[in-house]
């Protein structure tokens, strides 16, 4: 485990550099708007789908430093969410990242901005991977597509629809699923596409490296509702029981914590027999068992 530590670690050093240097300076004119989105971005944050981008570029032979606009581009997509998903409109949450939320910080109107300008400014980004060498400029047109479809009306934003509009009622197995797919699954999912296309993996590789995603994606989101439940508020970042503050609908309200763990194990073990086949896999074998021990 210590291995993959110090590559998260290399990884989250590389993201953050260049985060910065895509990022407008905050001393620009009108500066609350580039302050609230430079907040939000390094308020934190584990950048796991970045560092997808990064190493599914390297399983597939180029060098993940290759992917750094793209990857940059989908952490600012996911900070977006998070910072709307706060929103008092939405789960009307005051701690994120550890800190407080872009709307406590900011006021209301800046941190919608800031998250429509995290939105609009990472396509800005992820489409300067064209001017990196070795990389085609049509996979760069593939990876725009996929993401703005993976984080669009087709993606995140329907599983975010489908959450808000059923808090409160009860809704079955299938549009649970359903929701936490679409709002979570998703972008890692694309995330994982975008360093495979970028690197040129073929159809079949393609499909694989989406489907390890998929079942990450719920796991990880299992693993969300379960720290909702009983994580450390200090290690977490914010305070637990939003879910049921709000009257969610999550794996552990639909099947209590045991189930909900055994769901999760279940998943992790699909993923592994996915890229079973994969040489240099160790990463992303190592990846699904930190994840499902995960504390934050
Ligand atoms: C369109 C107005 C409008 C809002 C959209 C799409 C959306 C808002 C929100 C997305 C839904 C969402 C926030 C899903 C949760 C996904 C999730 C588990 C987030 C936490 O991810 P981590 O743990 O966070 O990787 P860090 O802070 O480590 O980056």
């Amino acid at each position: 485990m210590k291995e993959l530590e110090n590559e998260l670690y290399e990884c989250k050093i590389l993201v953050e550099r260049a985060l910065d240097k895509f990022l407008p300076d905050e001393n620009l004119y009108p500066s609350e708007i580039f302050k609230a989105m430079r907040y939000s971005v390094f308020a934190g944050g584990k950048r796991l789908r970045p560092i997808l981008v990064m190493k599914s570029a390297e399983l597939f032979g180029l060098e993940k430093e290759k992917v750094l606009p793209t990857a940059c581009g989908i952490e600012m997509i996911h900070t977006y969410s998070l910072i709307h998903d706060d929103l008092p409109c939405m789960d009307n949450d005051d701690f994120r990242r550890g800190k407080p939320t872009c709307h406590k910080m900011f006021g209301e109107a800046i941190a919608l901005l800031a998250g429509d300008a995290l939105l609009t400014h990472a396509f800005y980004v992820i489409a300067k991977n064209k001017d990196v060498e070795g990389i085609k400029e049509n996979a760069v047109l593939d990876v725009i597509a996929k993401i703005s479809k993976a984080s669009g009306p087709l993606g995140m934003v329907s599983g975010q629809v489908v959450d808000i509009l059923s808090e409160g009622v009860n809704i079955d197995e299938k549009t649970l699923y359903f929701m936490d797919v679409k709002k979570t699954a998703e972008l890692i999912k694309v995330s994982l596409w975008a360093g495979a296309r970028l690197a040129g993996a073929d159809e079949k590789d393609l499909i694989k490296i989406e489907t390890y995603g998929e079942k990450i994606g719920i796991m990880f989101q299992i693993i969300d509702d379960i720290l909702d439940t009983n994580g450390d508020e200090k290690i977490i970042g914010k305070p637990v029981g939003s879910d049921i503050k709000n009257d969610k609908n999550t794996f552990v309200k639909m099947f209590g914590i045991e189930q909900s763990k055994l769901l999760a194990n279940k998943l992790a073990k699909e993923a592994k027999e996915v890229l079973v086949e994969f040489k240099n896999k160790e990463f992303f074998m190592m990846l699904i068992d930190y994840l499902l021990n995960r504390s934050h």
